[in-house]
């Protein structure tokens, strides 16, 4: 047998009956989606395996959907063969193909921007729009899988090898970025890219969804420490601005990260001052002028900053001046601007979910 003759037995073993295709798809899609939405929560570089998951995961995604496109193409290229539901194949078709483009290539380094969007927010977007047309366009068509559909060992095999073949791929990818000197070599394990430099203008001001207050008026404001504390306080900036500093890594989930030296005042500081923590105080809550907010568990919190200054700089409105929170091994979209108020809590915030999504909104 030829060496081509070889591979294409290779690769005619390794196809799943197409209904086992079809309904690997579908839970390969919920997979990423569920490693891919997690995986914005995590900053800890113990969390890798949930990064790993969902970059192998997309290259079985790929070996699949080959197999699937291959097919079903006369569906697609013949005219005579559309259906109504056509329209939500084809629109299945491009958004796994754009989720796996923009995947692949945010790999291999390519930091562009579309617009106001880095390519990971791009693939993002393309991600959701999967979630809800791959359901749709299962409806259309569905049919359970048979037994004969599951051939015993033979799948076990075909679906461990597209799993091996996922992570191999991966870790060559890794190494190619390495060798090749592509921009994908410094990326963190979150797949965040670097900025660098110091200070206000090392790194892009970066909102979630539409907080985007007016500048805080330094003259009139106040910090207000507040809740399950022995006695609340209202700080002026000048007692906020204290002399603690720390370097700490900043990691968006729009896909950019950045190391800068912070400066402010530890959150235990804070807290002391307010003659400590009463009973039952379990968690702190940073509330920002906008509403936005996040919650950390107490202990955590006390290591915490309000920063002030970033690389020797006061804060620029836009990074969150007067006070912001520096919360070290948390994403981004932790570290919540323009803070006035620190409230110490019996218990955690679920709503915090919910509220950094539609701040800023009317
Ligand atoms: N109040 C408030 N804080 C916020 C945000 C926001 O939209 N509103 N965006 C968060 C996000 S998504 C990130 S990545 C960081 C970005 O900080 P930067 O704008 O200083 O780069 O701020 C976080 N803090
Ligand atoms: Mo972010």
């Amino acid at each position: 047998m030829s060496v081509r003759g070889a591979l294409a037995a290779a690769v005619d073993w390794l196809e799943p009956r197409p209904r086992l295709v079809d309904w690997s798809l579908f839970a390969l899609v919920a997979a990423e989606a569920v490693t891919g939405l997690v995986s914005f929560t995590l900053g800890t570089p113990s969390d890798w395996p949930v990064f790993w998951a969902h970059r192998a995961l997309g290259v079985a995604i790929v070996a699949l959907l080959a197999f699937k496109l291959a097919r079903v193409r006369r569906n697609l290229t013949n005219p005579r063969r559309w259906r109504r539901s056509t329209a939500l194949s084809v629109l299945a078709a491009v958004a796994a193909v754009g989720a796996l483009g923009t995947g692949v290539a945010w790999v291999f380094g390519l930091d562009v921007r579309v617009s106001l969007w880095t390519l990971l927010s791009v693939h993002v977007a393309f991600g959701l729009l999967l979630l809800v047309v791959v359901p749709l366009h299962a409806a259309t068509r569905f049919r359970l899988p048979r037994r004969e559909d599951v051939e015993g060992r033979r799948t076990a095999l075909q679906y461990s090898a597209l799993l091996v073949a996922g992570a191999v791929t991966y870790r060559a990818q890794q190494a190619a970025n390495r060798v090749l000197g592509t921009a994908g070599a410094d990326r963190r394990f979150t797949g965040s890219q670097p900025r660098e430099g110091d200070g206000n203008d090392a790194f892009p001001v970066t909102s979630w969804v539409a907080d985007d207050p007016q500048p805080v008026d330094v003259e009139s404001y106040q910090l207000a420490v507040t809740g399950r504390v022995a006695d609340s306080l209202a700080l002026p900036v000048d007692e906020v601005a204290a002399g603690d500093a720390e370097r700490a890594l900043l990691d968006c989930t729009s896909g950019w990260y950045t190391v800068q030296a912070w400066q402010g005042v530890r959150v235990a500081d804070l807290l002391d001052a307010a003659g400590g923590t009463t009973d039952g105080a379990s968690h702190v809550r940073f509330v920002s002028v906008t509403g936005y907010r996040w919650t950390l568990p107490v202990d955590e919190a006390r290591d915490a900053l309000l920063a002030t200054h970033v690389g020797g700089e006061p804060l620029t409105h836009g990074h969150g001046a007067p006070v912001r929170l520096v919360a070290p091994g948390r994403r981004g979209f932790q570290w919540v601007k323009w803070v006035t108020r620190v409230e110490v809590r019996a218990g955690p915030d679920p709503a915090q979910w919910v509220v950094t999504l539609v701040s800023g909104f009317d």
